[in-house]
């Protein structure tokens, strides 16, 4: 063993990053409020793949409707050729579409935020899926860059209010989790600056491109870009901040026989917050540990792989690992980093295939992430606007959480009372 992993090492040592291999993008200028000719978009982006059948929502294919302004799309990205395991994630965006059909604008009120994100102040738009090819992943990836730059260069409805609202913010429905890839390349190059990322996934996917270990390294091939390997790849090209990035939920084996893998991880710059800390911490341990790491000005790509949650609760994913989150633990630690400046994020892995005989819990679990990263994004621009009032909606009824111990105490003296009655009636 000691072999293999000394010779693992040796081969990271003599991979070095190529910066024109195979996988990279033509260059990609970044379109001044997308100036593409409208017969041009149309040639490009105006087929049916796989997907795009929305229940809810206004739905418009945003990448060739540049005249349907909008300031938050929801994008489908259909690509699963990249994964290591089981494929199927092709069809996420369908299954998670089909899963929000009750998420209505009548019936939207978030609870938990006291906000319905529906009848807010930004254009929400379901913008269809990205034609990807199933054939060739370099391909691929350069139509996944393209459709996020060509998306960001729109100018969005409410451009300005916020003062920082220059940008759509696009919301991704994956696929695997390597779509984020072309989205940080996108965002990097839309905000000029690195990006910071939350990262929510039972796995690193910081690998490098060498923990695949293959006697045809030295050959190019397209194996380097996977689902595994795109924050690598991402560190590489400088895209993300490497002082205020997270990985939440890790439980994954690791390569060889020590902690190689987080070594290598940290010099990436993010910091690790495992499953199990949730049970050390608790819930709101781990939103400070992110609110610190992060802050509120930094801003953040918020990608969540549905493996994060526990397979007993989200079965329907490519590469399940036991011992996971509950969905609501992720919904209550969502809720709690509404602060963040997310400037985009994606719902990756839900593969639907996986799920059957359980209804639809991992699609469901994946359109209430879309719901809570909403209304994050749209509560901030509400604080922004400098329109939002805390405690402005009232909670009534509310006895259980906030209720002081008199009122418990209270309740239980009534529970008792009610009981006595019931006891001596019978
Ligand atoms: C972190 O990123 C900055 C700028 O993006 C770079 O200058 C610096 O070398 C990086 N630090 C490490 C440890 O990689
Ligand atoms: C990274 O994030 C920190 C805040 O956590 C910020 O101060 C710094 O400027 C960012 N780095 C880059 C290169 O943008
Ligand atoms: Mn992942």
């Amino acid at each position: 063993m000691f072999l293999l992993s000394s010779s693992l090492s040796l081969l990271f040592a003599i991979l070095p990053f190529s910066r024109c291999s195979f996988y990279d993008n033509p260059e990609l200028e970044l379109p001044t409020e997308s100036s593409t000719p409208l017969d041009e978009l149309k040639a490009k982006w105006d087929h049916e793949v796989s997907s795009a059948s929305s229940t809810s929502g206004i739905h418009v294919k945003c990448l060739s409707a540049p005249y349907e302004p909008f300031d938050i799309g929801i994008i489908g990205a259909p690509f699963d050729t990249a994964v290591s395991y089981r494929p199927g994630a092709r069809f996420g965006p369908r299954a998670i579409r089909a899963a929000s059909a009750r998420q209505t604008t009548f019936r939207g009120f978030n609870h938990r935020a006291h906000l319905n994100p529906y009848t807010s102040w930004p254009l929400i738009l379901d913008c269809g899926d990205i034609p990807i090819t199933p054939f060739d992943n370099a391909l691929a990836l350069h139509q996944m860059t393209s459709a996020y730059l060509e998306l960001l260069a729109r100018r969005p409805l409410s451009h300005g209010n916020p003062e920082s609202h220059v940008h759509p913010k696009l919301i991704t429905l994956g696929g695997d989790h390597s779509v984020a890839l072309p989205a940080l390349r996108a965002l990097q190059k839309t905000y000029a600056q690195p990006i910071a990322v939350l990262h929510f996934d039972a796995h690193l996917d910081t690998w490098h491109p060498g923990a695949y270990p293959s006697a045809w390294a030295e050959t190019p091939t397209q194996a380097d870009f996977t689902h595994g390997t795109m924050f690598w790849i991402a560190s590489q090209e400088g895209l993300i901040n490497n002082s205020s990035s997270v990985h939440a939920g890790l439980r994954t084996r690791l390569l060889g026989n020590d902690f190689n893998d987080y070594d290598d991880d940290e010099r990436q710059g993010f910091l690790r917050i495992e499953t199990d800390d949730i049970d050390a911490v608790g819930v709101q341990g781990i939103i400070d540990l992110i609110m610190e790491r992060i802050g509120t000005e930094v801003p953040v790509y918020l990608s969540v792989d549905i493996d994060v949650l526990d397979p007993g609760i989200a079965p329907g994913t490519g590469t399940p690992e036991p011992g996971g989150w509950t969905t609501r633990e992720l919904i209550q630690i969502l809720r709690g980093i509404e602060g963040l400046n997310l400037v985009g994020g994606d719902i990756v892995e839900v593969s639907p295939a996986y799920e059957s005989g359980h209804g639809e819990s991992t699609a469901l679990a994946g359109a209430q992430v879309v719901f809570e990263i909403l209304t994050s994004m749209v509560k901030r621009g509400l604080v922004d606007r400098g329109d939002w009032i805390e405690g402005a909606i009232k909670k009534p009824g509310r006895v259980i959480g906030g209720a002081k111990k008199s009122v418990l105490g209270k309740l239980k003296q009534v529970v008792e009372k009610v009981q006595e009655v019931v006891r001596d009636e019978l």
